[in-house]
């Protein structure tokens, strides 16, 4: 049974290589995606070692000079009318820090060391042959310096839209985004909905918001004003996949022989910021920092602090994750928000579905933690997920039917690497 699954998730990986990386979904996504390829790359140093670091040296090769990691990597051969916005909306050239080739100007979760680290793991000689830690490690220090320098309040990260977030509809945005005038839906062509049906998707004024926003940032050059910007949240994963990356640097820099004390310092930081700004009922929530209070609202972001190392509140966040909101265990996936919150919805995208990618977040955390007996049940659910729904975007939570594209490469991915 698992042998089947394995060779399907494997050639979901295979089919959506493009030689120097993964695309997210042949259909939908037809780039490079910063975060999925570090998700991607966990899955795929099963397969190869040398295909998993390839793909984080691509996104890595496409860094701006002021150290941000974009969040798309556009394909120049990919037709243009793909995928909305493409690299006439963000116009990357006409910025002095950009790369030769045209990326968007946001970034995503920096779940990139993490990745890194553990695919040094799957073959420490064969990664030390080709020197990809020394290669890899200054990028990664600079990506950090970004967010802690440009994005950083009180040893958080900031994120300025929500598709930074990685969770673009999530109901912890619906405040601070209703603030903002939305784009009129005739200014602009979506080409999700050509792939998946509207009811599975952001709302056309989630959509208006969006453009809005990111059009803003790009006039503005980029420039991470954070006191001008309309949107500024402390979002919980970002954050907790900041402090476990910084770890995984602490590890980089002393398999390297650099120094790993700033890295495990900036990691127990971040982790002492979290607790003491965004935790509160037991739980991890979004501060919005122009308003200066916490959104109340539960969704899975806030159970991925248990990614991180010595974090005081773990059992919290596990309690949290086994009671009423989540049903850890009790359903297909974890929801991507609070069951019993005001605005769940089985089917849209980040507001209660379940998704491959947040899964392992928690799988991760659980066994981290020491949790091995919910990790192994949670592994189980995920395996029979995926085998019952094949690799989507994302499931109904409850039923576990599959919702958005299929044969989406960072459920392949984390599959594989929950099977291996
Ligand atoms: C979009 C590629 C990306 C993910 C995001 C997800 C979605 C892009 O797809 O955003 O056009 O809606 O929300 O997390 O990286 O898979």
């Amino acid at each position: 049974m698992n042998a089947a699954l394995d060779r399907a998730a494997v050639n979901v990986l295979l089919a959506n290589w493009t030689g120097a990386y993964t695309v997210p979904s042949r259909a939908l996504y037809p780039h490079q995606w910063s975060w999925d390829s570090a998700f991607v790359a966990i899955g795929l140093r099963h397969l190869s070692v040398r295909r998993a670091q390839r793909e984080l040296e691509s996104l890595f090769g496409a860094q701006w000079a002021d150290g941000r990691v974009p969040h798309i990597v556009f394909d120049r051969a990919a037709p243009p009318e793909g995928y909305f916005p493409g690299p006439e909306f963000w116009r990357s050239a006409a910025h002095p820090a950009s790369p030769a080739v045209a990326t968007s100007g946001l970034v995503q979760p920096p779940v990139h060391a993490l990745a890194v680290w553990l695919t040094f793991r799957a073959d420490p000689g064969q990664a030390r042959r080709r020197g990809f830690l020394p290669r890899l490690y200054p990028k990664l220090v600079a990506w950090h310096r970004y967010l802690a320098t440009r994005r950083g309040v009180d040893d958080l990260v900031a994120i300025v839209h929500p598709w930074e977030s990685g969770m673009d509809n999530s109901p912890a945005w619906d405040d601070a985004l209703g603030r903002v005038e939305p784009t009129p839906a005739g200014a602009f062509r979506r080409r999700d909905l050509h792939h998946v049906q509207a009811a599975q998707r952001p709302t056309d004024t989630d959509y208006g918001r969006y453009v809005r926003l990111a059009a803003d940032y790009r006039d503005s050059g980029y420039a991470d004003h954070l006191a001008d910007a309309q949107f500024v949240l402390l979002d919980p994963m970002v954050n907790a996949l900041y402090a476990a990356s910084e770890s995984a640097l602490a590890d980089i820099a002393a398999e390297i022989g650099a120094d790993p004390r700033p890295h495990c310092e900036a990691a127990a930081r971040t982790g002492a910021a979290l607790v003491t700004r965004l935790f509160a009922d037991e739980f991890c929530h979004a501060w919005d920092v122009h308003e200066r209070r916490l959104d109340r609202q539960r969704t899975v972001a806030g159970l991925t602090p248990l990614v991180v190392a010595d974090l005081p509140v773990a059992p919290a966040l596990v309690k949290s994750a086994l009671g009423e909101h989540f049903r850890l265990g009790r359903t297909a996936l974890p929801p991507s928000y609070d069951l019993t919150g005001p605005a769940f919805d089985p089917d849209r995208y980040w507001r209660g579905p379940g998704w491959f990618n947040t899964t392992w977040l928690i799988w991760h955390g659980l066994t981290l933690h020491g949790e091995l007996g919910h990790a192994d049940r949670l592994r189980d659910a995920t395996l029979t997920a995926a085998r019952q729904a094949g690799f989507r975007e994302y499931v109904h939570p409850f039923s576990g039917e599959g919702r958005g594209v299929t044969d989406f490469s960072w459920t392949a991915a984390v599959v594989l690497d929950l099977l291996r």
